[in-house]
């Protein structure tokens, strides 16, 4: 169907413009050219993508942390122009270059990025509350690494939206480590969304590899909360191809990840494996796979020269004492 496949390129776009945005953050990090610090996404932007692409705009998002929540940014359409003049200091940021990688889109849904783990799980339910009482089908969609699923409040969390029957989704990006530690090394189950089951949430599994795939299971979720179901948990089983972040040395436990493992997971690409799909459903020729990257890297462009032609923030005490609140 032609609608089908219209949605499998526009889903393709988005996965190629997050790759390559993620690439670009690396880059300009290693320049100096961002503030604060990176967690690379190659390899584990999919989900992202797929989730952002899935939601309304009024939906509350809560990124997980991993690419600076890039892939979910391209995802529900937020300008990033002004999420890289962010993430670079600079005052057409949509924080007005405070907050590098702490910033937040409040028109999209997006109150709050941060590299606390498991920042979002509290705040889900207070959105999922308000959600339900006002009424008007919005959903709240929490997305959080299986490092982050280790931590007491993301059972607190599950527990009371199970419990109220709230319009929440739990997503864990499992891409089987947080930092040096492998997920077999600190989950006592192979599948972290086996958790769900101490509450009687529902649960569903989907490769994190294949944006259409989690696609589809993001559709299926967003439906069963949005129709007053209560939560439910998807899991992506995804892969962190680099370093935990820049600057970090990349280990597994002890062991410094080899060449051989890497080139392992490399198969598994989501853009290897998004591009072998259009192909193969007839979405694109190779002409037309080109003219997606070529349009990528213009974007990109853009977004660097709106970024770098934007004046460093220097904000003044004024300015600072603005968005300080005392009681
Ligand atoms: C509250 C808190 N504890 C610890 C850390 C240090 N830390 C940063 S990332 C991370 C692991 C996160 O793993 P996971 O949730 O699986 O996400 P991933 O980085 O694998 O995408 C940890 C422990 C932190 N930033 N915040
Ligand atoms: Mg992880």
């Amino acid at each position: 169907m032609q609608a089908d496949k219209d949605g499998m390129r526009e889903l393709f776009e988005k996965l190629v413009l997050a790759d390559k945005l993620d690439k670009l953050m690396y880059r300009r990090m290693m320049q100096g050219r961002l503030l604060g610090f990176y967690h690379p996404g190659d390899g584990g932007i999919a989900p992202g993508v797929a989730i952002g692409h899935s939601l309304h705009k009024q939906d509350i998002y809560a990124p997980h942390h991993r690419a600076h929540a890039i892939p979910g940014m391209i995802g529900k359409n937020v300008p990033l122009e002004r999420y890289l003049a962010e993430h670079s200091g600079k005052q057409d940021g949509c924080c007005r270059g405070r907050s590098s990688f702490h910033w937040s889109f409040p028109e999209f849904g997006i109150y709050m990025a941060s590299g606390y783990i498991g920042y979002q799980f509290a705040p889900t339910v207070g959105w999922g509350w308000a959600a339900r009482r006002k009424g008007e089908g919005q959903i709240v969609w929490c997305s959080a690494g299986d490092g982050a699923y280790n931590q007491g409040r993301a059972h607190e969390a599950m527990l009371m939206a199970m419990n109220w029957k709230l319009p929440v989704v739990f997503c864990c990006e499992n891409n089987g480590m947080a930092i040096h530690a492998t997920a077999e090394s600190t989950h006592p189950m192979e599948h972290v969304s086996s958790l769900a089951g101490g509450y009687g949430m529902p649960a569903v599994i989907v490769d994190g590899q294949d944006v259409f795939a989690v696609a589809e299971t993001a559709r299926n979720a967003i439906r069963h909360v949005r129709d007053g179901n209560g939560p439910i948990f998807v899991e992506a089983k995804t892969l962190r191809f680099k370093e935990h972040d820049i600057g970090t040395p990349d280990l597994a436990g002890h062991t410094p990840r080899g060449k051989e493992e890497l080139d392992a997971l490399r198969e598994r690409d989501p853009i290897r494996l998004a591009t072998e799909a259009v192909l193969a459903a007839g979405v694109l020729d190779e002409a037309g796979i080109d003219a997606v990257h070529e349009r990528a890297e213009k974007e990109l462009a853009r977004l660097e020269r709106f970024a770098d032609d934007s004046p460093v923030a220097r904000p003044g005490e004024a300015e600072l004492l603005e968005a300080v609140y005392a009681s």
